[in-house]
């Protein structure tokens, strides 16, 4: 922990330092925790995790153009929201139960939305707010204002500057970044596109240039300077270093998949990262997957696309296929040309939430007994009373010779069940392989839920059954299976 990560974020960095659960653990329990199993998270992942779900804000001259991908070419006068609201935006997000908003501060056409030094192609040429306005800081103070965290989409791909493939042009995206990381508070997220087309304006050239995505961006480097302002910032691109992509835009992770990668063997814009997605049970490093996916057709607001905004039903989906398997969810909202989220989108994100809340607000399991088949150690450190006290970083291990073992939760009367959630205790790496959920029915075991990993989190739902008591059975593991939650819904 260095001094600049106290500064910025001292009061939330020294209880999230407090509140790791291993050195917790250590202190109090006789018998030691089990070894940690492949690669583990780091603070700013551990925190990470926890935000769920959180949205994207594609806003650009595209808006206005009804492009997806603009030239560079754009005049920055087109860029004229009549009733732009960032407030609206983090007031939806918020109500939404979204915890952050991430802007494309910059797109692949190179416009800036504040007023860069180091560009004239920016708001500062536009006509809204007479070349005066800031859209990044409107957000960011937006965002504190609704509890929300903020972060940035800097494209590394520009299609307007005239030395976009040449050594000064990396130049000049570090000096954006080191803007956008040094004059907008506090980020909880960086995004790193892999997206390299070719064609562009580039300062009049009007042609194609190629660079080498493995070597043209000296990746480290750049995100070096992330770390330097923003400590606790995830940087995410397919390669990490924090967060990956989960391969597809259409908002579906994987069934099995592991939160380890061996992200050294690959950088954004990879072609084979197919095969990176799921993950890697032995990869070298902790980069959980982030699932982006938009809630329209487009990144960016079309008007024809009003009538395709996507089903409260298509989002739960979503839901259930990202969040649900391990992964955050970044749900794009693009405001439209007023700059307002469109009153459609609006309804669907709210009707979401109801869903959501009406589903997940009371956890059945709270007040139920869960007992363990095997407690590490015996040690009342880990016992299965951990798995329904609410607390993320307590958690139930059993002995290390332990693969399988079975966690039995007993009602005080016959009760109804359609959900399950459950969740590993990741500062010990991701262990469990394969498991299933039974009910006792009629005086039997019956199969009501079955998958493969589990990792930071994993929702399955299933046909409601009524019953006095429910087990799980962890039945392969990678090393003795640590399980923090199981929650019934
Ligand atoms: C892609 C970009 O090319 C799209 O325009 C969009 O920003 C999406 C989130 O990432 O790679």
């Amino acid at each position: 922990m260095n001094s600049l990560l106290i500064r910025w974020h001292g009061a939330l960095a020294g209880l999230l330092l407090f509140s790791i659960p291993q050195a917790a653990t250590m202190v109090r329990a006789a018998t030691p925790p089990p070894t940690p199993c492949g690669a583990v998270p780091s603070v700013r992942q551990l925190q990470w995790q926890e935000l769920e779900y959180y949205g994207f804000v594609h806003f650009t001259v595209n808006t206005f153009t009804d492009k997806e991908w603009g030239y560079g070419d754009e005049s920055p006068a087109l860029f004229n929201p009549s009733a732009l609201d960032p407030r609206q935006w983090a007031r939806v997000a918020r109500d939404a139960g979204m915890r952050g908003l991430i802007l494309t501060a910059k797109h692949h056409d190179g416009f800036c939305l504040w007023p860069s030094k180091y560009t004239e192609h920016s708001v500062k040429n536009s006509p809204w707010k007479n070349g005066q306005g800031d859209v990044v800081r409107e957000l960011a103070e937006a965002c504190r204002e609704f509890g929300l965290k903020f972060g940035v989409y800097l494209s590394p791909w520009d299609r307007n500057h005239p030395d976009y493939a040449r050594p000064a042009y990396l130049t000049y995206y570090r000096n954006q970044l080191r803007e956008l990381m040094t004059q907008y508070g506090p980020l909880f997220e960086v995004w790193f596109d892999g997206a390299n087309g070719g064609d562009g304006f580039y300062g009049g050239a009007r042609e194609s240039r190629r660079i080498d995505n493995s070597t043209y961006y000296d990746w480290p480097n750049t995100h070096a300077i992330v770390r330097e302002h923003q400590p606790l910032a995830v940087m995410f691109s397919d390669a990490g270093p924090d967060i990956r992509w989960v391969g597809n835009e259409q908002g579906v992770a994987f069934e099995t998949i592991w939160m380890p990668l061996n992200r050294h063997e690959i950088y954004p814009g990879f072609p084979n990262f197919a095969k990176y997605a799921p993950g890697q049970p032995d990869g070298s490093d902790w980069v959980p997957p982030e699932v982006d996916v938009s809630i329209r057709p487009g990144w960016f607001y079309h008007p024809a696309e009003d009538t395709r905004v996507k089903p409260v039903q298509q989002l739960l989906e979503i839901y259930y296929a990202s969040v649900g398997r391990s992964a955050n969810l970044l749900l794009n909202l693009p405001p439209d040309r007023r700059g307002l989220i469109h009153e459609t989108d609006v309804e669907r994100l709210l009707e979401l939430r109801r869903i959501l809340d009406a589903t997940f607000k009371t956890d059945l399991a709270r007040p139920a007994r869960v007992t363990a088949s095997n407690t590490r150690g015996n040690d009342a450190a880990y016992a299965a009373a951990h798995l329904n006290d609410g607390d993320l970083d307590s958690y139930w291990a059993c002995d290390d010779t332990v693969a399988t073992a079975t966690l039995t939760v007993d009602f005080d009367a016959p009760t109804k069940v359609s959900h399950v959630l459950i969740r590993e205790h990741t500062p010990l790496g991701q262990r469990v392989e394969k498991w299933n959920l039974e009910a006792e029915l009629d005086g039997q075991w019956q199969t009501v839920a079955a998958a493969t990993t589990i990792g930071y989190r994993r929702i399955l739902k299933f046909e409601p059954v009524t019953a006095r008591r429910l087990r799980i059975n962890l039945l392969e593991s990678r090393a003795c299976p640590a399980i923090s939650t199981v929650s019934l819904f």
